[in-house]
């Protein structure tokens, strides 16, 4: 079989995946005019051509732009329904899935109306697709942690339909002890932690990101590996790095995907993971990213292999469900 082929019929779960990051620029048209929302784009290629990136702020001044069009419960359905559509084909059996509440609450769209729209999509995606899939809300580091406590709040009524709690936005100047007392109530209502960490920012965010926050996997991680004693004790401890190398590239975090450390991170016992990130914003689903690995670091397909399947060992799926996968 080709390469593509060979991809797409792995068995793969999505760890890294912003569900805003997956609007399309058709969709993202689709619902300004539904909402009658003013987008500052004339067409389709308007947008893509925007999407040209030198760092994380930079793309995300435009991801908080393109959100704006997002107003009701079906809005969200619609956004869910596509990604699950999307990455069925892509051969994703499972997806955890990200949403960041505070872009639209601080908006005026009621949480409510944010979950229950993603929750009706998630349904449908495991009846028509048989793709299952949780909830990661993910609070914005360049808030306050007063900010992320009243979003804990405001999410108590579902927190039964979520199974972890991310860090995400702009990194650099917000590290993770920022929010260490959120992360530790959100930890004593029983919800798993996850963090962006070591993307723009330095070794010392990821430190903090285990010591601090008590995560339970690492997004991104990149910049772990100018740390060798961090190195050791990630693999050590068998610590998940959800990495995105589309993203990546992207945003500059590697000048080259030939440069990309995936290898590196396996070569050094990581448990590596590829994802897509803002699919819709760097240009290719998770199949995407992995033929993008293979491609410019010329990885065999054992390699592929243990990728997909550390995406299941890392993920929040109970132990009975990662064994069935496996
Ligand atoms: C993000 Cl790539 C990335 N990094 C940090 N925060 C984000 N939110 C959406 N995509
Ligand atoms: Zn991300």
């Amino acid at each position: 079989t080709d390469l593509d082929t060979f991809i797409a019929g792995l068995p793969k779960a999505e760890l890294h995946l912003h569900i805003e990051g997956s609007l399309e620029p058709e969709l993202m048209f689709a619902l300004a005019a539904r909402n009658g929302v003013t987008i500052p784009f004339a067409s389709v290629e308007e947008v893509r051509a925007a999407y040209d990136f030198s760092n994380l702020q930079d793309f995300l001044d435009i991801y908080y732009a393109g959100a704006q069009v997002l107003l009701t419960r079906q809005d969200f359905h619609d956004l869910a329904a596509a990604y699950f559509a999307r990455v069925a084909a892509d051969g994703v059996v499972h997806a955890e899935i990200m949403f960041d509440p505070q872009t639209h609450t601080d908006r005026g769209v009621a949480f409510a109306e944010v979950i229950e729209g993603l929750l009706s999509a998630m349904a449908v995606a495991e009846a028509e697709h048989g793709i299952t899939s949780s909830l990661i809300l993910s609070f914005l580091r360049h808030l306050s942690e007063d900010a992320a406590f009243a979003t804990l709040a405001e999410a108590e009524p579902w927190l039964d339909r979520i199974t972890a709690v991310g860090l995400d936005s702009s990194e650099l100047g917000h590290p993770p002890e920022k929010f260490a007392r959120v992360f530790a109530a959100a930890r004593e209502k029983g919800l798993k932690i996850t963090a962006h960490a070591g993307e723009e920012g330095p070794p010392d965010y990821v430190h903090q990101a285990l010591d601090v926050l008590g995560v339970d996997r690492i997004d991104h991680g990149n910049r772990a590996l100018e740390d060798p004693a961090l190195i050791e004790r990630l693999a050590r401890e068998g610590m998940t790095l959800t990495v995105c190398p589309l993203s990546n590239h992207k945003l500059c975090v590697v000048d080259d995907l030939a440069d990309h450390p995936i290898d590196a991170m396996l070569a050094r016992g990581l448990k590596a993971t590829i994802n897509s990130d803002d699919p819709a914003y760097f240009g290719g689903y998770v199949a995407d990213n992995y033929r993008a690995v293979a491609t410019a670091r010329g990885l065999d397909r054992a390699a592929l292999a243990r990728l997909a399947r550390n995406s299941f060992t890392g993920s929040f799926l109970p132990e009975e469900a990662v064994a069935a996968h496996l």
